[in-house]
């Protein structure tokens, strides 16, 4: 598929620490040890509707942690995938009379529109399901060869128990598996599965529904399964971290971590699993089911600056859980106003400490409310006329682009 177009990235001065990030897995942070190359996997979105804030949230999360290993001096592999055949979009292509495929071109454009505005640096790669197929019927067939696949009427399964390491990326035990499984895809209550939390890896044809021929009979890839072989195709096992919101810890990061290593006889999927907080809106997590919906599109019709979305998003800690209001926006807007004003001067004060300052606090588990203090003591200290730097702004200027993604 087609990706967005990338921003200019301006260089900086210094080099940027060793990056660490919380791992789910091991429940703590660790530190990133990436090749020349470090090797990127975020959950991309299922396009049946406009990206909202909590899509936007996890995307610039992850935009962080790509600035930052490039600050470190790493080129970075950027894999995301987009899930453009599954049942919700199935479900709202029928509900609005529109051809599904249609529906997921759409709003996948909307979606680059959104990142390209928000300045997200795009993946290297970007890969749909449907064109991803192939891939997933050569994972399906690795995973027959093995045994931990089986049948119920024409649908495949995933057996969970046949991965030893199964349970290790959420840390979970099988009674909260089991409580929140059906609520996100699961089907924990099906007939003829050997245990409830086995996963489809390929479900057979239905009437009215997409079907594509494969040696097990036609039908449509599961939704773990496409993430596991888009990952496992472009950048491999052991690849330096699998991200996403949270609402993906389990099943969907879970399952497809056991469908590789099981596949791979044994080799870790990825080396951490890092997971965004939950955005809601109206007191309760912001999503297509619910409604309860503000989408970046939107506010950009109305003429909202993007950078003040970005602003708003970058305040809060990626893994915190919050809410988002327009008090937040109104006030990104005028805090861009004021570092606009200020910023013309030229001079300011010391930028080194700042550039230093910043850098520190990414590399630390993304941590860019701690970069946002550093800068908005620097913009305050030079509103208060400190212009011992004559070229401070320059450098301000390229560090809140470079590492924040922050153009002023
Ligand atoms: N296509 C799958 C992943 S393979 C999917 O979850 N799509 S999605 O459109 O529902 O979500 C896209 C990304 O946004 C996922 O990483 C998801 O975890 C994240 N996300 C969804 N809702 C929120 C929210 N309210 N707050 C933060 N992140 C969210
Ligand atoms: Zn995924």
């Amino acid at each position: 598929m087609q990706t967005w177009s990338a921003p200019q990235v301006p260089s900086l001065p210094v080099r940027g620490p060793q990056v660490s990030i919380h791992d789910t897995s091991s429940g703590g942070p660790v530190a990133t040890t990436p090749a020349d190359v470090a090797r990127l996997y975020v959950c991309g979105i299922t396009p049946y509707d406009a990206t909202h804030m909590g899509h936007a949230a996890t995307y610039v999360a992850f935009d962080l942690l790509n600035r930052a290993w490039r600050a470190a001096g790493h080129d970075v592999h950027y894999v995301q995938n987009v899930t453009d055949v599954d049942d919700p979009l199935l479900e709202r292509a029928t509900k609005v009379g529109v051809a599904w495929e249609e529906l997921a071109l759409r709003e996948t454009q909307l979606f680059r529109d959104d990142m390209e505005a928000l300045r997200v640096l795009p993946p290297r790669d970007y890969i749909g399901a449907v064109e991803s197929i192939p891939l997933v019927i050569d994972l399906v067939e690795k995973l027959r060869a093995t045994g931990s696949v089986y049948t119920v009427d024409t649908d495949l399964y995933f057996s969970v128990t046949s991965d030893p390491a199964f349970g290790d990326v959420s840390g979970w035990d099988r009674d909260q598996m089991l409580a929140i499984f059906g609520e996100r895809g699961g089907d924990p209550e099906r007939e003829g599965k050997k245990d409830p939390l086995d996963c489809v890896v390929w479900r057979g044809e239905r009437d009215g529904e997409p079907a594509w021929d494969s040696p097990f009979g036609p039908g449509r890839p599961g939704w773990h399964i496409e993430c596991a072989a888009i990952a496992l195709k472009h950048l491999g096992t052991g690849f330096d971290v699998q991200g996403g919101g949270s609402d993906l810890i389990f099943p969907h990061h879970e399952m497809s971590a056991g469908e590789v290593q099981v596949a791979e006889r044994g080799d870790a999927f990825a080396k951490a699993y890092a997971h965004a907080g939950m955005v809601a809106y109206d007191g309760e997590k912001m999503s297509k089911s619910k409604g309860n919906l503000v989408f970046v599109s939107a506010l950009r019709m109305s003429e909202v600056d993007p950078m003040a979305i970005r602003l708003t998003l970058l305040r809060q800690h990626y893994r915190s859980d919050w809410e988002w209001t327009d008090e937040q926006l109104w006030s990104s807007v005028d805090t861009l106003a004021s570092w606009r004003d200020t910023i013309t001067a030229g001079a300011g004060a010391p930028a080194q400490p700042v550039v230093e300052a910043v850098l520190a606090a990414l590399a630390n588990d993304l941590d860019a409310p701690t970069a946002l203090a550093a800068v908005d003591t620097w913009f305050t200290t030079t509103a208060g006329g400190d212009t011992t730097d004559p070229n401070a702004a320059e450098t301000i200027r390229a560090l809140l682009d470079a590492s924040l993604g922050l153009a002023l």
